[in-house]
């Protein structure tokens, strides 16, 4: 296997959908995939879909997990972790009932070892829906300021059905995902930094 060092050669990243069951992930992979809306049903493993982009004008490949959400299958949400790029983690802002349970799955998905510095966009979905909440309510009952120190995050509102909102949630995510060279070249710069200071001692 070639090393992934030439310049041409296409940088692949991972990104993880996760979020309660029904709020909306399996819509939003297709809408994003293929711009249409399918009608789905409750994903019993996960789906998974490629989406190319760009980034600093080199084109990468992004793959789209999308995890079932249910009581069941949240069990190996874990199992996803690794290696991943960034989280995005949808709501269905129009279920006031259930949002105690997505803040809850979100803390305990951000306390994950692995998700470390992991770049987090979460998304207000349902928007069409009279009522749903908007991205500041949201901030506020997730206490996000809080929930999301140390790691990069943003709010996005959204339907994954009428697709608003849905190309501008993959631009964020694209814009703030590190690219694994970057990501190598950030911990050389630190190593270089930490040799440097600590041969001054
Ligand atoms: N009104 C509205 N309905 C939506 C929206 N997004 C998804 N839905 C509906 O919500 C239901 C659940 O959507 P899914 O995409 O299957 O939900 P999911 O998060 O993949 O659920 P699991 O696979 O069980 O984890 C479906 O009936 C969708 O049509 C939206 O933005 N607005
Ligand atoms: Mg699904």
């Amino acid at each position: 296997m070639g090393q992934h060092s030439s310049r041409s050669s296409v940088e692949a990243l991972h990104v993880l959908l996760l979020g309660l069951d029904n709020a909306g992930k399996s819509t939003l992979l297709y809408k994003l995939k293929h711009k249409v809306s399918v009608s789905t049903v409750p994903t019993i493993g996960f789906n998974v879909e490629m989406l190319e982009a760009r980034k600093n004008r080199k084109p990468i490949a992004v793959t789209l997990w999308d995890v079932g959400g249910q009581g069941k299958m949240r069990e190996h949400w874990q199992d996803y972790h690794q290696n991943a790029a960034a989280v995005v983690f949808v709501v269905d802002a129009a279920d006031r009932r259930r949002l105690e349970e997505a803040r809850r799955e979100l803390e305990k998905t951000l306390r994950s070892e692995q998700l470390r510095g992991c770049p987090l966009v979460l998304l207000a979905n349902k928007q069409d829906v009279s009522g749903a909440l908007t991205v500041t309510e949201l901030k506020d009952k997730f206490n996000l300021r809080k929930v999301c120190s140390g790691r990069d995050w943003f709010v996005q509102p959204c339907s994954a059905s009428t697709g608003v909102g849905v190309e501008e949630a993959f631009r964020k995510v694209v814009q703030m995902v590190k690219l694994p060279s970057e990501a190598v070249k950030d911990n050389i710069k630190e190593k270089v930094h930490y040799l440097r200071s600590s041969s001054r001692q």
